[in-house]
């Protein structure tokens, strides 16, 4: 009965081991899951733009390489991340439909444009610095497909971040114009990056219940802090400073002090108001129309093998 269900979900929750697709789960764990699962496949999907931008300027055939893998990457993410949501009952087709449609989110770092090729590699390093930050905890989350794709993901991940790194590096041991464009990308980049863990958390409306079910592992701060304490000896390393005159270290809490991210700025990008939403748009439902005759070949040739094999 009911109640044995609920049971058995508490236990296999409390015991930490994994929820999967035919377990039963409540309602609220399979939404939450969805939605989470979601907007993180959006956000490899729509994530492809900003980079991809760069595709036809690298500056040499080795950062054409090294660009293109790493896109198509990013692309492999979302297909491992949309199957893992089909696993609770969705469909891949209706939740792009619902992206294109500004009915899901994905994340607000993608609506930010890439004006330079150290942009390149200030993503890699910080943007993807931040989603490992994220996502290593998610490998340990309760729901089995999800906690599975996130494994390779993150050693993929651990690749952007460091070719990333590298090419700003380069590019610091190069001419002061160079260095000077490595700052200025980093001055834009890094409050975004703070942004993508979400809101703080006594304004963070799921943290409390996705913990409860360990969905998420740690709060939006707690990894937030994590990824300041993380990049403050890199950036000394690569020679960049971050713009923000609050972040010292604070030897009392063994952690880095730092200013707050504009909140306000956060909340117009998620509304769809940041400085790239509507050409993100605007370009994936683009893909998604003039990709629509390769889905209608697709079904025809898989109708027609049923056929033979009847
Ligand atoms: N952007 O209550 P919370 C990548 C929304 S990495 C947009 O705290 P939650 C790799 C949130 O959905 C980026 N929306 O929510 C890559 C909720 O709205 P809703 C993707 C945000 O879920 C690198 C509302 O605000 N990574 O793609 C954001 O407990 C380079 C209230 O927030 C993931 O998705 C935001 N930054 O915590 C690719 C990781 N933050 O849905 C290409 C998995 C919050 O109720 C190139 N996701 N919101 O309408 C998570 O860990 C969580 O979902 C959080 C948010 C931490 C993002």
């Amino acid at each position: 009965d009911a109640s044995a269900l609920d049971d058995e979900f508490a236990r296999t929750i409390a015991d930490d081991l994994r929820i999967e697709p035919r377990d039963w789960m409540p309602d609220g764990y399979r939404k939450t899951l969805v939605r989470q699962i979601a907007q993180h496949a959006h956000s490899e999907i729509i994530g492809m733009q900003p980079e991809g931008n760069w595709l036809t300027r690298a500056p040499s055939l080795r950062r054409k390489a090294i660009l293109m893998a790493k896109v198509q990457d990013e692309a492999g993410h979302g297909l491992y991340l949309y199957s893992a949501a089909e696993t609770l009952g969705v469909e891949r087709a209706e939740l792009t439909e619902k992206l294109i449609e500004g009915k899901q989110k994905y994340s607000s770092i993608f609506n930010y444009p890439t004006l330079t090729y150290a942009d390149v590699g200030t993503i890699g390093w910080l943007v993807d610095g931040a989603a490992i930050c994220n996502q290593v905890p998610l490998c340990r989350s309760s729901f089995g497909p999800y906690a599975r794709a996130m494994i390779r993901v993150c050693k993929e991940e651990s690749f952007h971040q460091r070719q990333g790194y590298e090419l700003l590096s380069t590019m610091m041991r190069g001419t002061d114009a160079q260095r000077a464009m490595v700052q200025e990308s980093v001055d834009r980049w890094w409050w975004p990056a703070l942004m993508m863990f979400g809101p703080p958390d006594d304004q963070s409306p799921n943290t409390e219940q996705s913990m409860e079910w360990r969905i998420k592992r740690h709060t939006n701060d707690e990894l937030r802090q994590r990824f300041v304490d993380m990049s403050v000896p890199q950036a000394k390393a690569l020679g960049v400073t971050f713009p923000d005159p609050d972040l010292i270290w604070n030897p009392d809490r063994g952690a880095h002090d730092f200013g707050e991210p504009d909140w306000s700025e956060f909340t117009e990008v998620i509304k769809g108001n940041g400085a790239a939403n509507a050409e993100r748009i605007a370009n994936r439902r683009a893909a998604h129309e003039n990709g629509a005759w390769v889905r209608e070949a697709a079904t025809a040739f898989a109708a027609r093998g049923q056929e033979s094999t009847r």
